[in-house]
């Protein structure tokens, strides 16, 4: 073998070879901060992926996801060309048509609709990517269109209003600094690596961790102290919680006293609360619960590391979290170093400390120049304190009712029905629509009911600007030149904008100087950036610092944190909404509904992330899926299964009172006896069919894909998955 050869065999870059090294992020998942990627490219093409060491967030490493990042590139799945859609809605008989073709249908439909029944029928939607979500809600809002709606209708947000409604600022946890973690609900392991491994060197040097989860996971595995409780009893354990706190006076009374609203009256409500009462609400032990008020409230500093998602996918989901996220309040833990420390956001969300104008670049409209956005009249409290987008978990509804006005039209980057409970009740929604455009990268299920498909590329074959925490910031460039026809979704909204014919001088600038107004504040342009492909820290980030609450208020009504919510007092009679945190069981529980619960005596837990699936994204790749065989599966405790004669990889069927699925039976210690936990979005066994569409938290609109009432059975042998 001559010397070349070899090192081409061992893909070593170089002029010998040809083999050249670039520099990307990986957006397979994408909770914000992304993975840096070390692509080898040869020809164009990339032949071998590893993780950036340079990448603050990552630090070179990469998940079975970012690992096959060549599969899901070269999948044979990749819309190829823009589409224009000749069959029936739902059948996918398609015709290639070209892209100014493709764009001018769009905008001269999208103008007609505009002009006939006014901008606010045509909604604007991004499902769990995010990279471009900015560019869309000022392309939404420019339009004249207050529906600009994201994934974040069933993730983020309801915990973030439930934060919001507590303190005004959401702060986040300082793990680096903590002398304690209650982690409540999430499971970072398998869905945010960066902190897994931030928890794990702070275990290294003593931090004490308490883990609230209703199953064991490697998250729990750590755990000085892991709070098995029933899904959905959260606000009852932490009311409990608070009980011993207060009770034990392990509370910070200066904090209390100075900048609370509303103690004396929460004090009054958690008497009820004993550990006892905590027990037998949320199946944790009284011991357990004193263990953890005592283990989290006496040290110095004391963090909760939440979930967007879990706590709040419950139809009691923004109380739970206001009574949990109170605790901080209680210790005096909120905005210290060390415990949930605000930092603003930078770019789409990510408290990266990186001075920007993002908000005054997405909001190139104020809500009060337009129409009320979708779920306005059903979720108040959501527009009161959310103010971001629209409540997308109304959009079937209103499609279907015309009220309070009509939607005829949708723009939907990456948009997937299977997301929403009752899925098949969106999509029979979608047929109904005049107008349905759907961006992705993938030919999905969703895709095939919209007139036109355009093809989006992925993260390694386009621009894109991220922002991590300690004023890190990448903008990155394309490592290979997109597949097919494809576009990245900033350049198809742009293009968009100008065919709208659009007056609006920064989408006529294009994206370099749009990324230059928003950088602006921090002294960087994107033409610096591109001499950093792997990023770069900027000159001046700001410098994180706590307590700010003593020289500005709390931004809440009463300038307080709050105990009591005044916003929610102003509901309280219209809406019984209640303005203390209070505990009420799940809507479909044995505590609220034994009746039901007699013929369906299961707990339905759905979507705890699998460490080598994203939502619908990489069921497709076979290196993920192989991973984990016989899916899709659904967990359930081995007594459970041994009573219903149930074995491993048996078809079961799950069934509610709305539908049913068959999937096979994964028999795991891991979930308790009574809880069945299913994995979401798939096509051969999509779980949100078995959710009432209105099967939402009344104050967020949240879905409660994490406790419905359900029943098993096994299948008849000749089902066949
Ligand atoms: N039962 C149940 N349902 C749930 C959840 C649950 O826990 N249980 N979780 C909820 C939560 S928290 C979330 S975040 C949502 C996520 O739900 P979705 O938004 O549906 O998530 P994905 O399937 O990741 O992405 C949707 C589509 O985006 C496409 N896509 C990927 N990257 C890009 C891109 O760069 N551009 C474009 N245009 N398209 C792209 C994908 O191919 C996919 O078809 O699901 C929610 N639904
Ligand atoms: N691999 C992978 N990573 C992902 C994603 C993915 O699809 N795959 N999705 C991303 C997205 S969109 C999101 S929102 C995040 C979610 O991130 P996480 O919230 O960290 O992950 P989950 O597994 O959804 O939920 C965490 C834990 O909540 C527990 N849980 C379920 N119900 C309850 C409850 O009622 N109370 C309490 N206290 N705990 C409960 C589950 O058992 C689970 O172990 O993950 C992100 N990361
Ligand atoms: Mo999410």
């Amino acid at each position: 073998m001559s010397d070349v050869q070899r090192l081409l065999q061992g893909k070593i870059p170089g002029a010998a070879t040809g083999i050249e090294v670039k520099k990307s992020i990986c957006a397979i998942c994408d909770p914000l901060t992304q993975c840096g990627l070390d692509l080898y490219i040869q020809d164009g093409r990339i032949i071998k992926v590893e993780g950036s060491k340079e990448n603050p967030y990552s630090k070179g490493t990469l998940c079975s996801k970012g690992a096959s990042t060549r599969q899901y590139v070269y999948s044979d799945d990749r819309i190829q060309t823009p589409l224009k859609r000749v069959g029936p809605r739902g059948e996918g008989k398609f015709e290639p048509i070209t892209w100014d073709e493709a764009l001018d249908t769009i905008a001269s439909q999208l103008k007609q609709i505009k002009e006939q029944a006014g901008p606010e029928t045509v909604g604007f939607f991004a499902g769990y990517a995010k990279f471009f979500r900015p560019f869309l809600k000022r392309l939404a809002h420019s339009f004249g269109s207050p529906n600009y709606m994201t994934e974040s209708s069933s993730c983020y947000q309801a915990m973030s209003m439930a934060q919001k409604l507590v303190f005004g600022r959401p702060g986040g946890p300082d793990i680096m600094r903590a002398d304690c973690l209650l982690v409540w609900s999430a499971n970072p392991f398998h869905a945010n690596p960066g902190n897994g491994r931030a928890i794990q060197n702070a275990k290294e040097r003593g931090m004490k961790l308490i883990v609230v989860d209703p199953r064991v996971t490697p998250t729990s595995a750590l755990a000085d102290l892991h709070l098995q409780l029933r899904p959905g009893t959260d606000g009852a354990l932490a009311l409990a919680i608070a009980h011993v706190i207060i009770k034990e006076k392990l509370h910070d009374q200066d904090f209390v006293a100075s900048y609370t609203y509303g103690f004396d009256e929460y004090k009054e409500y958690v008497q009820a609360f004993t550990p006892a009462k905590g027990e037998e609400l949320t199946g944790v032990p009284a011991s357990k619960i004193q263990e953890a008020a005592r283990m989290y409230a006496s040290v110095k500093r004391a963090a909760i590391l939440p979930s967007a998602s879990s706590v709040v996918h419950h139809t009691n989901g923004v109380q739970n979290y206001r009574a949990v996220f109170a605790l901080a309040g209680l210790t005096g833990n909120y905005d210290v170093l060390g415990g949930n420390l605000v930092n603003p956001p930078s770019f789409i969300h990510t408290p990266g400390l990186i001075p920007t104008r993002e908000h005054d670049f997405v909001q190139s409209r104020p809500w009060s120049d337009m129409p009320p956005r979708i779920g306005a009249d059903r979720f108040p409290v959501w527009m009161d304190i959310i103010d971001e987008e629209a409540q997308a978990m109304h959009l079937p509804e209103q499609i279907r009712t015309g009220s309070p006005y009509p939607v005829k039209a949708l723009l939907g980057f990456g948009l997937n029905y299977r997301m929403w409970p009752d899925s098949e009740g969106f999509r029979k929604s979608l047929e109904m629509l005049d107008f349905f455009v759907n961006v992705d990268i993938f030919m999905t299920d969703t895709c095939k009911y919209a007139d036109i498909v355009l093809p989006a590329c992925t993260s390694v074959e386009r621009s894109e600007l991220r922002c991590y925490g300690a004023g890190y910031i990448v903008f990155t460039q394309p490592a290979i030149a997109p597949r097919y026809q494809s576009r990245s979704d900033i350049d198809i909204i742009y293009d968009l904008a100008s065919r709208l014919g659009l007056d609006d001088p920064l989408f006529q600038a294009g994206l370099d100087a749009s990324i230059d107004w928003i950088l602006e504040p921090s002294g960087i342009t994107a033409a610096e950036l591109k001499k950093h492909p792997a990023g770069m820290f900027v000159p001046n980030p700001i410098k994180p610092q706590e307590r700010k609450y003593r020289e500005i208020d709390f931004a809440t009504l009463s300038g307080k944190m709050e105990f009591k919510s005044k916003v929610l007092e102003k509901y309280e009679d219209k809406s019984g909404h209640a303005a203390l945190p209070v505990y009420t069981p799940p809507k479909y529980s044995l505590e609220a509904t034994p009746e039901l619960a007699k013929d369906y005596p299961f707990i339905l837990n759905t979507g705890s992330r699998l460490p080598m699936f994203v939502h619908t994204r990489t069921f497709r790749l076979s290196w993920t899926s192989s991973l984990r065989p016989n899916f899709p599966s659904a967990d359930m405790n081995p007594t459970d299964a041994v009573r219903l004669g149930i074995r491993q990889d048996d078809t079961i069927r799950i069934i509610t009172p709305k539908d049913a699925v068959s999937v096979k039976a994964n028999l795991t210690g891991m979930v308790q006896p009574g809880v069945i936990h299913m994995y979401h979005g798939h096509q051969a066994a999509d779980v949100n069919r078995l959710f009432e569409e209105d099967y939402l938290d009344p104050l967020s609109g949240f879905p409660g894909f994490k406790s419905a009432l359900c029943k098993v059975e096994k299948a008849d042998e000749r089902v066949v998955l």
